[in-house]
């Protein structure tokens, strides 16, 4: 059995070399995803907890983002699964100004992993690229993530720009650590989830069945 604790520890100390052949060990050792995925998890949780209290700062924050992203790289087919086929589209970013990818990522790897179609737009994304790539891709889910209080406002351009355009079938969900419901309900976002695996129900039930073009 695979050691997850040492996984969390070394995610937790930006090691990524030890992160990755942990993570393989454990995907080796048919450990299931979910669970290897916690463990990895945890590790920004401390990470996070630590910043706060000014024990560390954003190198170390930054070098254990990196492990994290390269060990749930490995977990990514795992997590998606084989005979994927789109039933929906779902576009995805992070809102402009924030950088966090990570659990953004984790959502687009979920969702696809629910045979929705994924198209990632990155971090820093704008209000109008939202809009221009559901348009361009047919999407009826718009996906946006903010980790910081200070650019999770711009969340409600990217609502107000979906509703302002031609998109009426398109569903705005929104997410990230400083994000909550009743932030969601305010800025009119017609879906929230706390984490990757809830956002798969909110998704299904949003997207309506609505076919891939
Ligand atoms: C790693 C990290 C970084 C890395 C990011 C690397 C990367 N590629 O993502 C780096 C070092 C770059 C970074 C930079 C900064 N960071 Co930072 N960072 C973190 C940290 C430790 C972990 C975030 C993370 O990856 N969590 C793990 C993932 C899995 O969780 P998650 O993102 O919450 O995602 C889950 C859910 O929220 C949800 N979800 C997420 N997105 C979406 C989207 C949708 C549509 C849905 C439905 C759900 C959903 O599902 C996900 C999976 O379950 C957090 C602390 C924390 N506990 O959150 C601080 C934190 C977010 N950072 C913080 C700060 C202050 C900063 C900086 C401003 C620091 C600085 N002084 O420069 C900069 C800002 C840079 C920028 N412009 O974006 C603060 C934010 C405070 C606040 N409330 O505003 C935090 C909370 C740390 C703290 N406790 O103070 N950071």
């Amino acid at each position: 059995m695979t050691d997850l604790a040492a996984l969390t520890v070394a995610i937790e100390e930006g090691d990524r070399e030890t992160a990755v052949a942990l993570t393989r060990e454990a995907i080796e050792a048919s450990e299931d995803p979910g669970t290897i995925l916690k463990s990895m998890t945890a590790a920004m949780a401390t990470v996070g907890r630590r910043f706060e209290a000014n024990e560390i700062y954003v190198p170390e924050m930054l070098v254990a983002a990196r492990a994290m992203k390269e060990a749930t790289a490995l977990l990514e087919p795992l997590l998606v699964g084989a005979g994927y086929r789109p039933d929906s589209v779902a576009v995805i970013g992070t809102i402009r100004g924030d950088l966090h990818d990570i659990g953004k990522n984790l959502v687009g790897m979920m969702w696809k992993g629910a045979n929705i179609a994924v198209v990632d737009l990155g971090t820093n994304v704008t209000p109008e690229r939202f809009v221009a790539a559901a348009r361009e891709h047919g999407a009826r889910i718009v996906g946006v993530s903010a980790l910081l209080t200070t650019t999770m406002v711009g969340m409600r351009d990217v609502v107000d720009a979906v509703r302002a355009s031609d998109l009426a079938d398109v569903r705005v969900i929104v997410g990230g650590a400083a994000v909550t419901a009743d932030y969601a309900a305010q800025i009119g976002a017609d879906g929230y989830a706390a984490n990757a695996a809830s956002a798969v129900g909110v998704a299904r039930s949003l997207a309506g069945g609505a076919q891939a073009p």
